[in-house]
């Protein structure tokens, strides 16, 4: 029986051909880049591997930094967490320990000390995780633009950097607590906090160009992005969610649309 084999066991869902597949899932362009990455080729042992969790939003920082940077890498898939053949895909957020991590996955723990995803491992030994971290490393790795960070001005550099962490500690985690709260009163407060918070964002963005700096993108597009998809995307389905009407939102929006339409980006839509 599927419920009597150890945790970890059953491989969850990660293509429509997988048995725990979820009927009501589409492929998006996201899964085409992963069928071709994962392809595995003669090359595979001279490419940076990516570990990464195809519905991890940190996770998905790191590539779009790699495919931004038109790096040739390999796509590792894991999944960090139990798996339960009874929820959509096999999919729960229950941890696995750091032990049973190591066994399943040697390599990935030797790249990643608590198990977490992302964290690359480059063919020369570089072994680097926190996404914000792998997008820096990248960036510097792959010395050629996009530049992640302007070259050069060292205020802007900072700047990228506040603004980054500010989508991680600010927005994401109002929008978690929005997400996780079942109390309708709770989570009307924690909207109106998410929203505070959006907007104070909205008000840091250049003015003369789509993305946060302007006409190039940054870490700070980076950071946000996969953040975004989720808020218009699981909090519409959830939790009704939807933006407010106003030139922060506005600008928002046509941030929005202007990452979407760069391939690195929609290459990582899933
Ligand atoms: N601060 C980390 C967070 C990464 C993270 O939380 N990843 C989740 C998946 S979305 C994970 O690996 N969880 C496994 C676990 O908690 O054991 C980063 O920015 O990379």
């Amino acid at each position: 029986l599927a419920s009597e084999e150890p945790p970890g066991k059953k491989q969850a869902a990660q293509s429509s051909k997988d048995e725990l597949w979820h009927p009501s899932w589409v492929e998006a362009t996201g899964e085409r880049t992963i069928a071709q990455r994962l392809r595995a080729g003669p090359q595979d042992g001279e490419k940076m591997k990516l570990f990464t969790s195809w519905f991890c939003p940190f996770a998905q920082r790191a590539w779009i930094a790699l495919e931004e940077k038109g790096v040739d890498y390999s796509y590792v898939e894991i999944n960090p967490y139990e798996v339960d053949p009874q929820l959509p895909g096999g999919y729960t957020k229950k941890q696995l320990p750091i032990e049973v991590k190591k066994a399943m996955y040697p390599d990935f723990v030797q790249s990643s000390p608590r198990g977490l995803v992302p964290a690359v491992a480059d063919p020369n030994g570089d072994k680097v995780w926190e996404s914000l971290h792998v997008v820096q490393y990248v960036d510097e790795r792959f010395d050629h633009p996009p530049f992640f960070l302007p070259k050069g001005d060292p205020l802007k550099r900072a700047h990228v950097r506040i603004w980054s962490d500010f989508v991680t500690e600010r927005m994401q985690k109002n929008f978690y607590m929005l997400l996780m709260d079942q109390d309708p009163e709770k989570q009307a407060t924690a909207k109106g906090a998410f929203f505070a918070e959006c907007r104070t964002f909205a008000k840091a963005m250049s003015t003369d160009g789509p993305y946060f700096l302007g006409k190039e993108i940054s870490m700070v597009d980076i950071a946000l992005f996969p953040f975004w998809q989720r808020f218009l995307w699981v909090g519409g389905y959830y939790r009704g969610l939807v933006m407010p009407d106003d030139p922060e939102f506005r600008r928002l929006q046509s941030w929005w649309e202007a990452c979407s339409e760069r391939p690195a980006f929609k290459n990582t839509l899933v």
